[in-house]
This record gives structure tokens, C-alpha cells and sequence, in this order.
């Protein structure tokens, strides 16, 4: 739905923000061709992590050498080839992946549309520790499990939670009415993109109606809640940094 001229439901505050699709503005990204991406989150915005929102044309691709950035994506719509190191797999939607820092990776022959949503962070290596592997996988192979015991909201974790990982990439889904059982706050960082339906989310001291498309960035310790409203399950992928040490 168009808004009227000067009007956006996009908020940047200090330490959340909920970025809406009429704001986007694409970025050109190294890297990255035949593509319309845009930076929905960065360092620019307080974040230690980057989200980026990356709409392929036919010929598109993209080709990152390894070095100290981590990467998750997602693959939203279409299909693509991903390889990681030796690791070759065709995705379609719903199909994901994890780039250890230190493995080149590539994205090719993309379907013309495929959305693709990547995190990118530095990854922080945990001592004694080996480094985590590849990972190409399919949503439909993750089972959902019920959040603190409630089957109505149900949450998928793309990446094995084990020490040397020290990112989560999970989706979460939620029957109409069902919410976080509780206000959470954490140290851990989010940024998460709206997969499907609606519902309003808290973010400190503000409450936003979302939809699919939006995304939002929570700082370590912004106060979080989310009900899903409509007649229809909501659902978002989020990422999480994880596992290491308080200082
Ligand atoms: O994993 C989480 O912290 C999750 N429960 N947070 C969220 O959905 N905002
Ligand atoms: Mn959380």
C-alpha cells in the first residue's frame, strides 16, 4: 500500500530501528553484480553486524574471497547456485547457507527475482576451538520446535548451536494471536526480516504494526515483543550473535 507524499512507517532511533521497503535506496557492494542490494542495516546505524537485502537479475552473482567476515543468507524467492569452498548446491527458496570467514564463497545462475537476505559479521574465533564448516541446507529439512512450550510459536534454527558458531540465523513462526511469551532483553544483538503476514512489534518503549518486507535492527538490551495479528501466520528469520565470552 502507498502512503501518502513525506510519510514513512521507517523509524531510526539510537538503539533500534524498523526499516520499511518504500525507504529502500540500493548501494552498489563489491562483490556483488547484476543485483539491486540494499544495506538495511550496518555499523552506520550503531550495529555490529550487517544485513543486506540483495534482489538478483539473470546473470547476476556474487563472488567474496575469504578473509575475517562470517556470512548467513537466506534465500527468499527463486533460486540460485551457492558454493562455499568445495561445497556446491542449486537453492530455491527457502534454501540457506553459512560462509566461514576464511572460505571464498559465490552465488550464481539466479533465477531473475531471487531475493537473497545475508548477514555479515566478523567472526570472533573462540580459543581451543575448531572453525565452523560450510553449511547449505533447506528450511523444509528444519524441524519447528515449540517456543518455551508453546506450539503456536515456533522457531527453526538454521545453524548448528554448538560453541565454535558464534551466529545464529533462526525463523520463527507464529499462529495469529501467538506472541513472545515475554519482553525479552539480552545482550545479543538482532536484525530480522519479516517473511510473511503481520503483527505489531515492541521495541523499547515503541510499538510498530510490521509486515512481510520490513526489517528491524535490535541493539544489545532493546527491550522486545511481538504479537502476530491478521488471519494468517506471521513469520520472520532473524539473526543472533552467540556463544562467546561476557568480557
Ligand atoms: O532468539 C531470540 O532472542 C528471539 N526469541 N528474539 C526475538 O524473536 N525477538
Ligand atoms: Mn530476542
Amino acid at each position: 500500500m502507498s502512503l501518502p507524499y513525506g510519510q514513512t512507517r521507517t523509524r531510526v532511533a539510537a538503539r533500534h530501528a524498523l526499516i520499511a521497503p518504500d525507504g529502500h535506496v540500493k548501494s552498489s557492494v563489491p562483490g556483488i553484480t547484476g543485483a539491486a542490494t540494499v544495506i538495511v542495516i550496518n555499523g552506520a546505524m550503531g550495529a555490529r553486524f550487517a544485513q543486506l537485502l540483495v534482489t538478483f537479475e539473470a546473470g547476476g552473482r556474487a563472488d567474496f574471497s575469504g578473509g575475517e567476515i562470517e556470512t548467513a543468507g537466506y534465500i527468499e524467492s527463486g533460486g540460485v547456485t551457492v558454493k562455499i569452498g568445495a561445497e556446491k548446491a542449486k537453492c530455491g527458496a527457502g534454501g540457506f547457507f553459512f560462509a566461514p570467514a576464511e572460505s571464498g564463497w559465490s552465488i550464481t545462475a539466479p533465477k531473475a527475482g531471487t531475493r537473497i537476505t545475508l548477514f555479515q559479521k566478523k567472526f570472533q574465533p573462540l580459543a581451543g576451538s575448531v572453525a565452523p564448516s560450510p553449511i547449505i541446507g533447506d528450511v523444509r529439512d528444519v524441524k519447528g520446535q515449540p517456543f518455551l512450550g508453546d506450539p503456536d510459536a515456533r522457531l527453526q534454527v538454521l545453524l548448528p548451536d554448538v560453541p565454535e558458531f558464534d551466529l545464529a540465523m533462526n525463523i520463527f513462526t507464529y499462529q495469529p494471536g501467538a506472541t513472545l511469551p515475554f519482553v525479552e532483553t539480552h545482550v545479543m544483538e538482532h536484525g530480522l526480516l519479516m517473511l510473511e503476514g503481520q503483527g505489531v512489534y515492541r521495541l523499547e518503549d515503541a510499538w510498530y504494526p510490521v509486515a512481510a518486507g520490513d526489517a528491524i535492527w535490535m541493539a544489545p538490551y532493546c527491550p522486545q515483543w511481538f504479537v502476530a495479528m491478521g488471519k494468517a501466520p506471521a513469520s520472520y528469520l532473524y539473526y543472533k550473535d552467540v556463544n562467546r565470552a561476557a568480557l
